[in-house]
């Protein structure tokens, strides 16, 4: 009896845990598509001084429609994957599916900068990927983001400078890093996204670690994953140690693998979100 008892608890909690779990909403037809009858952003490469790496490294910025050096924008830092660079977020058509929202009033104007996540000398995705002074150049690119990079575009970019205006998504290691920078850095980000969290998502007991880390004042800790994906017990483990010990967050779980249809369905959810 006690045993059943014990079995009935489980499922409970199990399927309590569970339910916390949305899907996405549905998303338009042609939502990454170029429309011509809409005013459009652009995508520009920018070179900055990293002293974390000793070289001037490069980075994607794409501003909106309608965008002006008069005006103050939010800024969203968007990282890609293990076998990515600063281009890799071109595959999920950033700038259409932004493009689109804002024509749709769907978004609150925004910077999104894309850099390079793989802080060091040669930040290529060429030979092995996996190899340790790679996965460490992720790790790394904490300091190159908020000594060089952040600086960089607050000082060229006419960026809010706070808090609230800077959100960190990304996809997979870059989900990681948006994870773990975010987290680590409350005094930096308010808005955190990660879409299929790789397994360098710290351990979420230290990821609520950071010093003087006061997440009441976060605006949104956000993540998802596919149903197909081989990596979604990062997102699982986040989700189950955050519902228990109470710590606000989204977790979207739905059909899908470890791909750009899926991280693209992501970032458009995600924008809509922020800065609001
Ligand atoms: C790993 C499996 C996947 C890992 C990283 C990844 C560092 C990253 C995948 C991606 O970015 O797409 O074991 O370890």
């Amino acid at each position: 009896m006690k045993r059943t008892l014990n079995i009935l608890l489980f499922l409970f909690l199990y399927f309590g845990t569970l339910e916390a779990q949305t899907k996405f909403q549905p998303i338009p037809d042609g939502f990454d598509l170029p429309d011509e009858l809409i005013p459009v952003g652009s995508i520009d490469t920018i070179q900055y001084p990293s002293t974390t790496v000793g070289k001037t490294r490069k980075a994607l910025v794409y501003t909106p429609p309608g965008y002006s050096p008069d005006k103050r924008y939010p800024v969203l830092y968007l990282l890609h994957g293990i076998g990515g660079d600063e281009m890799e977020w071109l595959n999920g058509s950033p700038r259409q599916v932004m493009d689109k929202l804002y024509a749709e009033g769907k978004v609150t104007p925004m910077i999104i900068v894309m850099p390079n996540g793989r802080a060091m000398a040669d930040d290529r995705a060429t030979g092995n990927i996996f190899a340790q002074d790679k996965v460490e150049a992720f790790a790394r690119f904490e300091q190159d983001l908020l000594k060089d990079l952040i600086p960089y575009i607050e000082t060229y970019y006419p960026a809010i400078s706070t808090r609230d205006s800077r959100a960190i998504a990304g996809l997979s290691m870059g989900g990681g890093q948006s994870l773990n920078f975010g987290l680590g850095n409350p005094g930096t980000f308010a808005w955190i996204g990660a879409f299929s969290p790789a397994p360098n998502t710290r351990r979420p007991e230290e990821l609520l670690k950071a010093e003087g880390n006061d997440l009441e004042r976060l605006k949104l800790i956000w993540f998802s994953c596919g149903t197909q994906d081989n990596l979604i017990n990062v997102s699982n483990r986040t989700h189950e140690y955050f519902k228990l010990h109470g710590i606000e967050h989204s977790y979207i779980v739905d059909e899908g693998g470890h791909d750009f249809e899926f991280w693209k369905a992501s970032l458009y959810h995600f924008v809509q979100l922020i800065f609001r």
